[in-house]
Parts: C-alpha cells; sequence; structure tokens
C-alpha cells in the first residue's frame, strides 16, 4: 500500500513533464498565427495520418486589436481578457478543434499569456477581438474583471531594464506590458479559471508565455488549482503538459533550473548552438555533436522542450542572435531540424511559418511585426496545393517531406538509445537508434563515402530524405544493409539535402 502511495505521488508530480500524446507519437508541430478551423482540418488530413503527436496553437484568448502597425502577430501577446475570441477563431471553434484533433489522435497545447495583460501605452476603449472594453490607464480590463489592485505597480510600474535582477524581471514590465500581481489569490483564481476552461474543453497541456517574468512559487501556485484532463481523451488522473518559456542562455540571473518543479522549459541554447554547429561558425563542426545535450550545457533531457526557431527568433525578437536557422536557410534549416528529430535529446517542437516581406535595414528587419497572410486583418485560410505544399503564404514547413519524415523516423526510433555513432572528425556524422533507425549528415565541403555499422537487421531500405517508401518500393536512394549490420553510403556534398535517413518501416 505504501508502495502504492509513493508510486502514485512519483506520478502525480511527474505527470506535468509528460506531453500526454498518444503511445508512438513524439513530436508536436507549432501552427503559428492558424485559424482553428484549418487546424481542425490538418488534424485530420495530414497530422493524424502522419504521427505527429500534437500541435501548439497561437493564444485563443481576446487580445487588444492594434492597427499601427496594422495587425501585427504580436498584438496577441497583449491580453484584454480570457475569452476565447481571436482573429483564430471563437469558442465554438475551438472546441470543434480540440474535438476533431483528440479524435484522430493530435493534442492541442496552448499558449497561455498569463503574466500581464497589455501595453500600458494603449488607449482606452473597444479595440479588441471580441469588443471587450479595456482601460489600461486605470487598469481596468472589464470582461475579466481585473483593476487596479490586480497589477504589480505598487512593486514596480516601469520596464525591465536589468536581467541580473531577479525582482525586476518578475516584477516589472516586460515591453510596457502590464504586470499582473500573481501573488493574489483572485488573480491565481482568475487564469486557473481560463485555463480551466480550456483543459475542459480538452486541451493536453500549455507553454507558459512569459515564464521567467513569473516567480515559480507563483505558477506552481496556479498550477495546483488546476483539473485533471478530460477523461473523454486521457486516462484519469492525468494532468496538463507544462512547458515554460524560459530564456536562459547564460549569463542572467535567472537559471531555468529554478523552474524544473513546474514542468518542462523552452531550451533555448538548443537552436543557438546547433545553428552555429550547422552554419559552422566559430570553428564549430558536426563531429563536436557526439555529446550532444547535457554535455553541452543544455538542461537535462527530461526538462527539456526543443526547437530549432520558434516564433520570436525567426525574425529577430526574443533571444538566440543571427545563428537561428529558419526556413529561409532551407538547406541548413532540414539539416538541422533532421538532426534534432533523429537525436533522442529532449521533448521536439517542429515550427510552421508564414512568409513575410523581409526588409533588413542596418541589419535589422523592420517588418519583423507582420502578421499572418490576411484579408482586411481577416486570416487567410490555408490552402493546400496539388503538391501537398501549402498556398496564400503559409510555409508549412512540417509538410516538407525531409521533416514531416523525420518526425516518423523520431516515432520508429522511440525509446531507442543513441548508437552507433562515427565521424570524420569533421563535418560527416552518423549515429543510430539502437536497432531501429539510422541517419548519416554530410556537412563538408567534400563528398561522404563510407562504410557504416548502422545497427539495422539486413535489408534494403528506403532513403526518406530523398523519396518516400510507396507501396513497397522507394522514389528515393536505397540503402543495402547487409548480415552484420554494415552498409554503404555515399553523399555528394552538393546534394539537394546531403543527408540520408532510414529506419525499420522504411525497409523495403
Ligand atoms: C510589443 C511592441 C513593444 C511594445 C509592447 C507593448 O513590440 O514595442 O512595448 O508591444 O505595447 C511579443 C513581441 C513583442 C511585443 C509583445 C506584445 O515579441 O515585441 O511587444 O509580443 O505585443 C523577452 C522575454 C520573453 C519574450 C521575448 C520576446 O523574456 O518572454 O522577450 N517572449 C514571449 C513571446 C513573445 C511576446 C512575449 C513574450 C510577451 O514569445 O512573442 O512578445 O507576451 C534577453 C533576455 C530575454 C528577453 C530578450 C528580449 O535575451 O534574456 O529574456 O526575452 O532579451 O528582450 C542575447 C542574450 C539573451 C538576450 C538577447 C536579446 O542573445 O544572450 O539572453 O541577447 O537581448
Amino acid at each position: 500500500m505504501k508502495f502504492l502511495l509513493l508510486l502514485s505521488a512519483i506520478g502525480l508530480c511527474w505527470a506535468q513533464y509528460s506531453p500526454n500524446t498518444q503511445q508512438g507519437r513524439t513530436s508536436i508541430v507549432h501552427l503559428f498565427e492558424w485559424r482553428w478551423a484549418d487546424i481542425a482540418a490538418e488534424c485530420e488530413r495530414y497530422l493524424g495520418p502522419k504521427g505527429f503527436g500534437g500541435v501548439q496553437v497561437s493564444p485563443p484568448n481576446e487580445n487588444v486589436v492594434i492597427n499601427n502597425p496594422y495587425r501585427p502577430w504580436w498584438e496577441r501577446y497583449q491580453p484584454v481578457s480570457y475569452k476565447l475570441c481571436t482573429r483564430s477563431g471563437n469558442e465554438g471553434e475551438f472546441k470543434d478543434m480540440v474535438t476533431r484533433c483528440n479524435n484522430v489522435g493530435v493534442r492541442i497545447y496552448v499558449d497561455a499569456v498569463i503574466n500581464h495583460m497589455c501595453g500600458s501605452g494603449n488607449p482606452a476603449g473597444t479595440s479588441s477581438t471580441c469588443g471587450s472594453y479595456y482601460n489600461p490607464g486605470n487598469r481596468e480590463f472589464k470582461a475579466v474583471p481585473y483593476s487596479s489592485y490586480d497589477f504589480n505597480d505598487n512593486k514596480c510600474n516601469g520596464e525591465i531594464s536589468n536581467y541580473n535582477d531577479a525582482n525586476q524581471v518578475r516584477n516589472c514590465r516586460l515591453s510596457g506590458l502590464l504586470d499582473l500581481a500573481l501573488e493574489k489569490d483572485y488573480v491565481r483564481t482568475k487564469i486557473a479559471d481560463y485555463m480551466n476552461n480550456l483543459i475542459n474543453i480538452g486541451v493536453a497541456g500549455f507553454r507558459l508565455d512569459a515564464a521567467k517574468h513569473m516567480w515559480p512559487g507563483d505558477i506552481k501556485a496556479i498550477l495546483n488549482k488546476l483539473n485533471n484532463l478530460n477523461t473523454k481523451w486521457f486516462s484519469s488522473g492525468s494532468r496538463a503538459f507544462i512547458f515554460q518559456e524560459v530564456i536562459d542562455l547564460g549569463g542572467e540571473a535567472i537559471k531555468s533550473s529554478e523552474y524544473f518543479g513546474n514542468g518542462r522549459v523552452t531550451e533555448f541554447k538548443y537552436g543557438a548552438k546547433l545553428g552555429t554547429v550547422v552554419r559552422k561558425w566559430n570553428g564549430e563542426k558536426l563531429s563536436y555533436l557526439k555529446n550532444w545535450g547535457e554535455g553541452w550545457g543544455l538542461v537535462p533531457s527530461d526538462r527539456a522542450l526543443v526547437f530549432v526557431d520558434n516564433h520570436d527568433n525567426q525574425r529577430g525578437h526574443g533571444a538566440g542572435g543571427a545563428s537561428i536557422l529558419t526556413f529561409w536557410d532551407a538547406r541548413m534549416y532540414k539539416m538541422a531540424v533532421g538532426f534534432m528529430l533523429a537525436h533522442p535529446y529532449g521533448f521536439a517542437r517542429v515550427m510552421s511559418s508564414y512568409r513575410w516581406d523581409r526588409n533588413f535595414q542596418n541589419g535589422k528587419d523592420v517588418n519583423d511585426w507582420i502578421g499572418p497572410p490576411n484579408n482586411n486583418g481577416a486570416t487567410k485560410p490555408v490552402t493546400i496545393n496539388a503538391d501537398t505544399t501549402c498556398g496564400n503564404g503559409w510555409v508549412c514547413e512540417h509538410r516538407w517531406r525531409q521533416i514531416r519524415n523525420m518526425v516518423a523516423f523520431r516515432n520508429v526510433a522511440d525509446g531507442q538509445p543513441f548508437s552507433n555513432w562515427w565521424d570524420n572528425g569533421s563535418n560527416q556524422v552518423a549515429f543510430g537508434r539502437g536497432n531501429r533507425a539510422f541517419i548519416v549528415i554530410n556537412n563538408d565541403d567534400r563528398s561522404l563515402s563510407a562504410n557504416l555499422q548502422t545497427g539495422l537487421p539486413a535489408g534494403t531500405y528506403c532513403d526518406v530524405i530523398s523519396g518516400d517508401k510507396v507501396n513497397g518500393n522507394c522514389s528515393g536512394i536505397k540503402i543495402q544493409v547487409s548480415g552484420d549490420g554494415r552498409a554503404q553510403f555515399s553523399i555528394s556534398n552538393s546534394a539537394e539535402d546531403p543527408f540520408i535517413a532510414i529506419h525499420a518501416e522504411s525497409k523495403l
């Protein structure tokens, strides 16, 4: 009995680290700024069948409508209320999405903006996505309701200017955004009510926006008020998956480890360092990735949410710097995402973006604010082209063959150890995942030709980077693995995609 109690206690306190994905689904995709109706359709027609575990959606709560600049993407990080009413859709459409995605085994994770309300400089009025009244001047947010008592002005009513001062980072305003007094039970309850509404609808977890700007203990108090997940789709007693946006590249007062008690953290070093390696900056080489993960100073694997780029650093917001790879650098990007999905470290998130007109002036993109493809402010639907790519300005990196097939690779390799590492001392590397999967990457300026131990059973395998296995045939490169597990690989340094990946389910 004691043992059972102990087990359930461990189960409970570990629960928030588990993504609640369906068995065998091991990554999620951020469908940045997508409409709920499009996400519902994407779950059914693509994400479910292709083995994606879930979707991170843009903030679903009512926000300020900003007209200057015109409808920037970042208006959604300025809450006005907790009504489910945004450019992505209304509450009915949100519920329909959650139901339809869950029904095909794809989970929904909500980007929860709970650290603050809108910027202090917005005029009073009803310029909001659901028409609710708000007055930043006297801190009135009628539709919650919040008033001047619910903000941190008594502790700090200015901007965060010094990231070496933890009190400032947590009590002052991030970019002028009105900072909620999260130590107040009233505020905690309003936030928990919002999150419980989402949990009851069927979401599987949350990204906690600006978690670094909240005290870990305040977050914990809010999480303690959350319901278990909806038993229509989750086993009873399941807790929401929590990943906290804590930017810790080192050198500041706040460490991401302070947040481990609440859930996972976004590991920003991952994309920053991997980008530096793939770009071969600072003398970095792929061969140095042999001890990738904790060996590189990253947080423990079971506390990390990893990604190559996110909606901020793909356009110069947030942190990570110039090394961050995005769809704009497609060839290197696919290699980096391929590496991430092949490597066992962390829980992986794939980015899915829209295109915008970049305009660099003095090294800064002055169009970094541009919102999603739209007609007079209304977000355009995601259309699907005959070749399965997306139209209307949506990039859909998650539909690129190389990325989609590596999502499947990660599922096939689930639970298998990192194994059979090989490198040439430079930028040619290979590694496997037990006896289930193997990847070879050539980022050198010369071709790769090597006979490698794959760990796989003998057979002919289809490379899922250059092609697909369809009806037992392979539209790409074929790899012969012999009885001793070895195979010959050749990758030209000028190949469209200089990497090869094979796995148990790509065996012909
Ligand atoms: C907008 C306007 C503002 C206006 C405001 C209010 O742009 O001019 O004042 O409205 O009217 C997004 C946009 C913001 C936007 C906001 C609200 O990015 O531009 O403001 O919506 O509409 C920090 C936070 C992190 C945050 C990131 C952007 O720690 O939480 O800034 N990310 C989230 C969201 C993001 C959103 C918000 C939070 C707000 O993902 O989309 O903002 O809800 C250092 C710190 C980081 C800090 C960065 C940037 O990073 O460590 O914590 O991120 O600075 O301030 C090196 C260092 C690295 C450093 C970096 C940059 O790389 O190693 O540590 O340099 O200095």
